[in-house]
């Protein structure tokens, strides 16, 4: 473990590699206790860069021979020391560089670089995972062609695995108990997208024939015993396929696609070039074992490490900067897959809900960055919800700026310019204005600004010339990016952003105005994308014939936080009227926000914060849902999360009570059942299941909407609580055959203080402790819940046998559920929540830092809480960082919070 400060690393920094790499060749023998790695690599002097010594990377090698040209290498010509094997001038213009290293997989608690999982051996190299395997320059601008031998024993380890294309097998010639196979792959890549795999595994064989007619096999392996749990995985693959051909153009081109799953993950899964990683979590799937969300996870996380065969594999980044290049976009692809295969208004809603809860607070926090940051220590700390989920609003933003076409000219342009090359977002952004002729250059600063812009508008109508006013202003105040940039003597970036701004007037009688700009011959269209490029602008509508409601920021057209007073009764206009679905939805955010603040200031108790206008307004979302689209409105009832009221409370500059937060959010939430019990009732008894489980819209809509009418009727009090409520989770939780349905009365459970809840708790464990995935929802909901003595029981949890600190899915279920999904109870008053994620933080940043690091950032908002929840916060991120050589991922986030502010 390291025990320096963190180094911060610059983009203003970058510069060529001295070398380059054309060809790597590997040996990987896999023993008992350790592996021997060969490389061969054919390096070239970069005419573009400045001459200097030959720096390759190397972390946790043991180092056991360096040849030169077949020469064996004076120790006068080279030096490994911290982290780097350095082979000294003069060095040919090309030369052959050989090494031979030692690495002990099974002792790699990281999960960065090869790894023992189980009984196999498996590995992750991005971010700099490959220098854990053998020496390289391990920087995504290195990009090389692999041969890669992997050798190990045959019968404990049959499938010998790595990227491209099968070349050759055979038995070893000193030991026939060993076998080897070799694999090439012939696209040249960056080492981060190398993989390997040694393990005995079962695959799900199929075929693909791509538009050309290009025969791929696909292969998904996993643990023996779970063939029956990988088929949604194979068909959302094909899917993904089939619609990156039609959307996009794009086609696969290797002869095999192989998906591994692996039990030990620390995220979802990696892109390796022809040999994806996965978490199981995001393969495997049976209607009794998972739920909607974990078959839509399936679909999405299959789609987007698909999509990255052309957005970071054929086209990668030069440098880890540019993080958001890769990542933005396959998220944007996977969001449009997900919405073409789904419903577009559900994707989105979904998408927005995710970005409040987690990107919105990022940018308000210690760790806030741009979607290209400036600067890092450690890059594992750089894939958060910014690069990826506001980095694919940047994206989407230039969608809605170009059009459709436009931007799909914009993709193939950047294709034909950087195939094959590594290259910066400003290249793409580049490619997205040659193509379209729409002037970027504005726009581009939201590559460069963190921080949540807020967009102020008001709004008159005047009767009389039939003109409707707007004016907008947008404002984006400082964030704890740019003090860090300050403090490291960087530029602050400023300026004004391009912000498309979609917009509509609804009419009294709930049908769109058409659009006439003043100045513009005719009215055309009902929606607008109005650009706003300067500080303050106005814009009028002509021919408005009624007072009309304003629906601003349709379909969330750009990540803002928007200011815009409305009436109780617009909002419920727009609720009900608005053609654009995003928007009536949002509608029903807003005015439950408001609501919920009131009740909130009124430190949650009673109920006359509420008005009966609110409850009406809930009650024609119920009608709706039978009558209409019911994942729609199970998206509607559900109200905004803590975290996005505490978020709320901190933007009117007040200080985040979350014991008064959660209060009022139930208390609301009762009324609502007490108010609306028939129609809850109703919808339950409606919807109950009329077919076999499928993990299809209809189905799936049904459920949420169902779940969340019983999850309503079980905040009754608790005579009906007991004899209409409790009966009908029990019964849900024996039928059997469906996790969404089981998981969902057992959610509900785990928030009641009853003596069933105990019973169907051990019960649940006892039927699914030999299913992984089934376990961790067990930790998360006792995580999640509601009780008091929650933090009290998840020490408990921590001592379970079935608890692992080793492994991520385990650790997130409980620790990250607790600390990230609980926030009353993390947040507790008598500062036990903040040490217990300290003591687990302490513990874990030793085994695996990438994970300690993520639950660290449950501390990012500390200092919105009150003098004496600081002062247990401070104690608990003091005594982090006082550990005797602290992991840089979690020193860095640690060293954040406690210098902000
Ligand atoms: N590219 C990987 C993430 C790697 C994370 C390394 N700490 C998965 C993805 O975004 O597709
Ligand atoms: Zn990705």
């Amino acid at each position: 473990m390291r025990t320096d400060t963190p180094v911060t690393l610059f983009l203003k920094d970058y510069a060529p590699p001295a070398w380059l790499i054309d060809a790597v060749d590997l040996h990987v023998a896999i023993f008992d206790g350790h592996a021997e790695i060969k490389s061969r690599l054919a390096c070239r002097r970069n005419p573009a860069a400045q001459a200097s010594p030959l720096v390759l990377n190397g972390e946790a090698l043991e180092l056991m021979s360096v040849t030169l040209d077949g020469a064996a290498l004076d120790p006068t010509r080279y030096a490994c020391v911290d982290d780097r094997l350095t082979i000294v001038a003069p060095l040919p213009d090309t030369f052959r560089l050989e090494t031979t290293v030692h690495i002990h997989p099974d002792r790699n608690t990281q999960l960065s670089g090869l790894y023992k999982s189980k009984d196999g051996y498996f590995t992750q190299c991005e971010a700099e995972g490959f220098r854990r395997i053998t020496f390289f320059p391990d920087r995504p601008d290195v990009m090389a062609t692999f041969s890669c031998t992997v050798e190990a024993d045959r019968a404990r380890f049959p499938h010998l695995l790595s990227n491209g294309n099968p070349a050759k097998a055979g038995a070893c010639e000193d030991d026939a108990t060993r076998h080897w196979v070799r694999w090439e792959d012939p696209f040249p890549k960056p080492a981060y997208l190398f993989a390997l795999v040694a393990a005995k595994l079962d695959v799900l064989e199929d075929r693909y024939t791509t538009a050309s007619g290009r025969p791929v096999k696909l292969e998904i392996y996993v643990e023996p015993g779970k063939l029956d749990q990988c088929g949604h995985a194979m068909a959302a693959l094909k899917k993904a396929m089939r619609w990156d051909e039609q959307r996009f153009g794009l086609e696969y081109d290797l002869d095999r696609y192989m998906i591994v799953a692996v039990g030990d993950f620390n995220m979802g899964a990696m892109e390796n070039k022809g040999l994806n990683i996965f978490n199981t979590k995001y393969v495997l799937a049976r209607p009794d074992t998972a739920t909607d969300a974990d078959y839509q996870g399936i679909d999405r996380v299959v789609a987007h490490e698909y999509f990255h065969n052309w957005t970071g594999n054929r086209v990668t980044c030069r440098d880890w900067f540019q993080l958001s290049l890769k990542e933005g976009l396959t998220v944007f692809r996977d969001q449009e897959f997900g919405a073409d295969t789904h419903s577009r208004a559900v994707t989105r809603i979904q998408e927005v809900r995710a970005l409040r809860v987690g990107q919105f607070p990022e940018d308000a926090g210690p760790m806030a960055h741009p979607i290209r940051p400036a600067s890092y220590a450690e890059i594992n700390n750089f894939y958060t919800a910014t690069v990826y989920n506001k980095g694919a609003e940047v994206i989407r933003m230039m969608h809605t700026l170009l059009g459709r076409d436009g931007f799909r000219r914009g993709m193939d342009l950047y294709f034909e310019r950087h195939d094959g090359q590594a290259v910066t977002c400003d290249d793409f952004v580049a490619a997205m204005q040659d193509a379209s002729g729409v002037d970027l250059a504005q726009f581009r600063r939201w590559y460069a600004r963190a921080g949540t812009p807020r967009l102020h508008a008001t709004g008159a109508y005047d009767a009389e010339t039939q003109r409707y006013t707007l004016a907008l202003t947008q404002h984006l105040a400082p964030t704890a990016y740019e003090k860090r940039l300050a403090e490291s003597g960087q530029p602050v970036i400023d300026g004004v952003l391009h912000i498309p701004v979609a917009f509509g007037l609804v009419l009294p009688d709930g049908r769109d105005a058409p659009l006439q700009l003043a100045g513009e011959p005719a009215a055309s269209g009902t929606t607008r994308v109005l650009s706003l490029t300067a500080p303050t602008q106005t814009f009028v509508f002509e021919a408005i014939p009624a007072a009309p409601v304003v629906s601003l920021l349709r379909d969330f057209s750009a990540p803002v936080q928007l200011e815009f007073e409305q009436t109780d009764a617009e909002l419920a206009h727009l609720m009900a009227t608005d053609s654009d679905a995003f928007n009536r939805w949002e509608a029903g955010q807003r005015l439950a926000t408001r609501v919920l603040l009131a009740g909130i200031a009124a430190g949650g108790v009673g109920c006359d914060w509420i008005p009966d206008a609110f409850v009406a307004a809930c009650g024609r979302v119920l009608d709706d849902g039978l009558r209409g689209d019911p994942a729609l409105a199970a998206e509607a009832l559900n109200l905004p999360a803590e975290t996005v009221l505490a978020e709320a409370v901190v933007a009117q500059g007040g200080i985040i009570d979350p014991d008064v937060i959660h209060t009022a959010r139930v208390a609301l939430r009762r009324h609502l059942a007490a108010r609306l019990r028939d129609s809850f009732e109703a919808v339950w008894t409606a919807l109950a299941p009329a077919a076999a489980y499928a993990p299809d819209g209809a189905q799936v809509g049904q459920r949420a909407l169902r779940n969340a009418c019983l999850a309503y009727l079980a905040e009754s009090d608790t005579d009906y609580l007991k004899s209409s409520v409790v009966p009908r989770l029990a019964v849900q939780l024996k039928a059997g055959g469906n996790m969404t349905d089981e998981i969902a009365a057992l959610a509900t459970l785990a928030n009641l203080d009853l003596p069933e809840r105990e019973a169907a708790l051990a019960d649940f464990y006892t039927r699914w402790q030999t299913e992984a995935l089934v376990i961790d929802k067990w930790f998360s909901v006792q995580a999640t819940s509601r009780l008091h003595g929650t933090v009290t029981h998840v020490r408990a949890l921590m001592q379970h046998p079935a608890f692992d600190l080793k492994n991520p899915n385990r650790v997130y279920a409980l620790i990250r559920g607790f600390c990230g999904a609980n926030p009353r109870h993390f947040h507790a008053a008598d500062g036990n929540g903040y040490a217990l994620a300290a003591d687990v933080i302490s513990e874990l940043q030793a085994m695996n830092p990438q994970v300690a690091s993520r639950i660290a950032r449950s501390f990012d908002r500390w200092r919105q809480f009150d003098a004496d929840r600081q002062a247990h916060a401070r104690a608990a991120l003091e005594r982090i960082a006082a550990v005797e050589g602290l992991a840089k991922d979690v020193a860095e986030v640690i060293g954040n919070a406690l210098k902000a502010g």
